[in-house]
């Protein structure tokens, strides 16, 4: 297991102040999305949210350790990653609102967010093969959470990288539940991490609430998959929030056997670590939240001006070229619309 906190002070680390603050920053940052989407859904401002709550340290510092020009496959949980890497606050929140999710056309090489489990995983080992065609380094990185792990996906993904020297990292967030189903119910291996064996490529665990751990390891771990060493991350997190906003977890969640490091709030502990560190003070925090909450009043704004889709665009880019069958469908939409004198669709 990798850590920092509790075990080495930052000049014992590769990282400055600087670096340290960064990611403190960034994790304000991203609490400061998540607070803010959750209330607004809570509102019925978007019809539902998948909260990142003790995700951060895990999410920012691995979006740190990527390079600008490296792709991102995420998921619906991995908002922080996504914000930290440079997606708009705002296209965020309008892809929940039903928009696409490019509204801004931002240039940061990400895929978009994978809702049907594990499916990125396949995607972002392909997109690394095709990247070792190029002349460059770039490399992929596949969000995912501890129970993709049990999908065929998974398997096939992590095999191919393997296989073919794929520069490819796999970033499995193990939050401790898919659902209500707990991480002991997923698989009988003694970790995520061990499942890179069987694939020929290395297999870590790290800390995923202690930020220097991941961007360590993370960082670490790009140099090696740069090379054609395809690794597994298992960064160990805890889902400190609901499933989604459609979730109850009181009425499945028993949090008593995990250690207090894992479900501690990752943002309380490197805040006290910082000021024991003299990085930041006691009042950085709230001045950080400040400049986060303008960020979130302009992002609102911006994705409450946008105007609504047409009822037509859940046609576009499903095919190359739209079959007959979804033409049909089309034209009955239409025809609805116009009869029941619905708004939106293009006549
Ligand atoms: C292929 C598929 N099967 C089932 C679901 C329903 N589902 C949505 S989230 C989820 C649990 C995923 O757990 P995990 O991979 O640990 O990610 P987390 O939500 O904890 O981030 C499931 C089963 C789905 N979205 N896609
Ligand atoms: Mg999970």
């Amino acid at each position: 297991m990798h850590r920092v906190i509790g075990e080495r002070s930052l000049s014992e680390t590769p990282f400055d102040g600087a670096t340290a603050r960064a990611l403190f920053e960034g994790m304000v940052r991203a609490r400061a999305f998540d607070e803010r989407a959750l209330a607004l859904q809570r509102r019925g401002w978007m019809s539902g949210y998948p909260p990142f709550r003790g995700g951060e340290a895990t999410q920012v510092a691995a979006a740190h350790a990527m390079r600008d020009d490296d792709w991102l496959f995420p998921t619906y949980r991995s908002n922080a990653m996504q914000i930290a890497r440079g997606v708009p606050m705002a296209d965020i929140l309008r892809f929940r609102r039903g928009h696409d999710e490019y509204g801004s056309d931002h240039d940061v090489p990400n895929f978009p967010q994978a809702v049907p489990i594990a499916t990125q995983i396949p995607h972002a080992a392909g997109a690394a093969m095709a990247m070792q065609r190029d002349d460059g380094d770039r490399a992929a990185v596949a969000y995912f959470g501890d129970g993709a792990t049990s999908e065929g996906d998974f398997h096939e993904g992590l095999n191919f990288a393997g296989v073919f020297d794929a520069p490819c990292l796999f970033l499995c967030e193990n939050n401790g539940w898919a659902i209500s189903l707990p991480r002991e119910k997923q698989t009988r291996a003694a970790s995520i991490a061990a499942k890179a064996d069987a694939y020929g490529f290395e297999g870590v665990q790290v800390d995923g609430m202690d930020p220097l751990a991941v961007l360590e390891t993370v960082g670490g771990a790009l140099d090696s998959v740069r090379a054609g060493d395809p690794v597994l991350v298992e960064a160990l997190t805890y889902r400190l929030g609901p499933h989604t906003t459609s979730d109850d977890p009181s009425r499945y969640e028993e949090r008593a056997d995990y250690p207090e490091w894992r479900t501690r709030d990752p943002l309380d502990r490197f805040e006290e670590y910082l000021v024991a560190e003299r990085v930041v003070d006691g009042a950085t925090r709230s001045e950080l939240e400040a400049d986060a909450k303008r960020e979130l009043d302009a992002a609102v704004a911006a994705a409450e001006d946008t105007p609504e889709p047409d009822l037509d665009e859940v046609f576009d880019h499903v095919y190359a070229e739209t079959p007959p069958r979804l033409e049909t469908q089309r034209a009955w939409l239409r025809d609805h619309a116009e009869r029941h004198g619905i708004e939106g669709v293009e006549r």
